[in-house]
């Protein structure tokens, strides 16, 4: 068998994984903790009591529902609620309701890269709220934009959970300019920015004693172990957090414990790990409001209300194209 380089590997997981595995320092890309069991486990981590971030948002949305709503619905003009990332729609689910109190004329479009996810929460809504036309649409946020390109009607795009803050301030740039682009003078951006915060406290969200958030971590060990046919052994591993309340950057790794090799089939790829060697697997990225302003400026986004939960723990940004 000839030895795979790059330009012979097909799937984008394949290539990815062979870039951060022979990278130095070596990293992977969080966007593949999520399969069938990393979807459940961020939904454990989203009611476990240090993850605050979903609680947060919640409690914001049930407050300010009502405003949050009108801004949406400008009057009564028909529009697409868009969400990028939709997971289980829980936070969502109290603008939905909220929309059809106010006798909002809207479809709802969720986006998610998990089909199963999506799958679940279509299921959920059309019990829950059986108003709602719901849309389901299943991709990475990058294709989705390029599908987006062909919604004519007025846009409401909603990203929520602070899942912004799973992308470099470069990459948020690239992806907001990206929205911007397809956003019309009506159109509005909501968005989800964890704030910084006691130290503590966010190393204790990303990092809880139940080992929820490693076992999380590790979930793209197991899933190259399936995927790639690879060997990882998740127990040579530790899951390590830091937070650099400078820059408000959580970061996740994963530390090989031991000198140790490890073979990818599918990739015909040989890697050696050395002892306490890392991988970097995740960023956090936690704001303030000078961060959010500048984001906002490069992008060329204009940016209206500004809702903030009642400890200043969490906000939520209404941006104009
Ligand atoms: C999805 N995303 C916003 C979560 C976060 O807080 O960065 C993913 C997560 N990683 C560890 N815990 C939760």
């Amino acid at each position: 068998m000839q030895p795979h380089t790059l330009s012979t590997l097909k799937s984008p997981f394949e290539r990815d994984v062979y870039r951060g595995l022979t990278d130095y320092p070596k990293h992977l890309s969080s966007k593949y903790f999520y399969d069938k069991a990393g979807d459940q486990l961020f939904q454990d981590i989203m009611e476990m009591p240090e993850y605050y971030l979903t609680r947060c948002e919640f409690r914001l949305l049930e407050t300010n529902r009502a405003d949050i709503c009108r801004q949406f619905a400008k009057g009564r003009q028909p529009f697409n609620l868009i969400e990028l990332g939709a997971g289980d729609g829980k936070k969502t689910k109290i603008l939905l309701k909220e929309l059809l109190e106010q006798q909002a004329d809207f479809k709802y479009l969720p986006i998610d890269i998990s089909g199963n996810v999506l799958e679940q929460l279509q299921r959920s809504v059309e019990k829950e709220i059986p108003g709602v036309a719901i849309h389901p649409m299943e991709g990475t946020y990058f294709e989705i934009l390029e599908k987006l390109q062909d919604v004519k009607e007025r846009k409401v795009i909603l990203f929520l959970g602070s899942n912004i803050g799973n992308l470099l301030h470069k990459k948020a740039i690239e992806f907001l300019k990206g929205i911007r682009q397809l956003m019309g003078p009506e159109d509005l951006l909501f968005i989800g920015f964890d704030q910084k915060k006691d130290p503590q406290t966010i190393l204790d969200a990303y990092n809880d004693p139940a080992g929820i958030t490693e076992a999380f971590n590790k979930n793209i060990l197991v899933r190259m172990n399936r995927e790639l046919d690879a060997n990882f052994e998740p127990d040579n591993f530790k899951h390590w957090e830091t937070y650099d309340p400078e820059t408000g950057t959580a970061r996740s790794y994963l530390v090989s414990t031991k000198k140790q090799s490890v073979y990818l089939g599918k990739l015909d790829l040989q890697i050696t790990l050395e002892a306490w060697e890392s991988i970097h697997t995740e960023i956090s990225q936690k704001y303030d409001h000078r961060t959010v302003q500048w984001l906002a400026d490069e992008a060329g986004l204009g940016i209206g209300q500004v809702f903030e939960d009642l400890d200043g723990c969490y906000k939520n940004y209404i941006f104009t194209g």
